[in-house]
């Protein structure tokens, strides 16, 4: 055989080779009415597999219109984040999740240092300045993960076909994840499973009206009783205010907040 046929059919080979343990797993994701699930983190790991590959994606977490963006990733363990602010105010994003415990002083721009997640676990992202702001990173001890679009739909990408166990995760399911076990067909088309999740009630929009999301200068009534400045305290530059974010900064009610206990400011002044 010639050079050029003996690489040809080396690469029928490699290529038949690929598509013969490739398979692929799509999960669809409801809750207990049958209505989807966006957001849902949904993971595969092979049954008795030695050490998975860690192709560490870094991922990114920007702040954009005083909210995270996404609301929730996926990375695996040891994977990169970095959290980018977009926004004209500063933000102070810290953790306070056992698997990534980090604070991030006030920053603007790009001056965030990325952060590793080497450990496996849910970390909740807050910021010290703006109690709305939140954002769920789930992470996980395979590369093989998905998260659930708007129609509630998840493809995993799996080398091969096989048993595996899926893991399904929401950040306001009532429980755990819920695990189960799943045979991944070897052939052209993706293995279909679909998920049930039993949720809590909805969290608060803190865009409704009424939203008791009392830092959000810009969402109306509530806010406002707090956009009060601190006596003597830096109020900004003028033209950030009224209602512009750099006012409540400086706010009474953002010095005495507490973060991270799910009180929302029941004691308005
Ligand atoms: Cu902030």
């Amino acid at each position: 055989m010639n050079t050029l046929l003996r690489l040809i059919s080396l690469a029928g080979m490699a290529f038949s080779s690929a598509a013969a343990s490739a398979a692929a797993l799509t999960v669809q994701v409801s809750d207990s009415s049958g209505k989807p699930l966006a957001d849902v983190v949904v993971t595969a790991e092979p049954d008795g597999a030695a050490a998975l590959p860690k192709p560490l994606k870094p991922a990114e977490i920007e702040q954009r219109g005083l909210r995270f963006v996404p609301l929730v990733s996926v990375i695996q363990t040891g994977s990169r984040v970095s959290f980018p602010n977009n926004d004209k105010v500063k933000h102070h994003i810290y953790s306070f999740s056992p698997a990534k415990k980090f604070d991030q002083k006030l920053y603007s721009g790009v001056a965030a240092m990325p952060q590793v997640f080497d450990k496996a676990g849910i970390v909740v992202l807050g910021c010290n300045i703006h109690d709305r702001m939140l954002a769920y990173i789930k992470v996980v001890d395979t590369p093989f993960f998905a998260k659930t679009d708007a129609a509630g739909t998840a493809r995993i990408e799996l080398p091969a076909a096989g048993k595996y166990t899926l893991t399904s995760w929401h950040f306001n399911m009532a429980g755990g994840a819920v695990e189960q076990a799943v045979a991944v067909m070897a052939g052209d088309g993706a293995t279909a499973v679909s998920v049930r999740l039993t949720m809590k009630p909805p969290l608060p929009d803190p865009d409704a009206p009424g939203a008791i999301y009392l830092h959000d200068g810009a969402s109306g009534r509530p806010g406002r009783a707090h956009r009060r400045p601190v006596p003597g305290a830096d109020r900004g530059r003028a033209g950030d205010r009224p209602g512009g974010d750099r006012a409540w900064h400086q706010c009474q009610c953002a010095l005495q907040h507490r973060h991270g206990t799910g009180q929302r400011r029941k004691s308005l002044p």
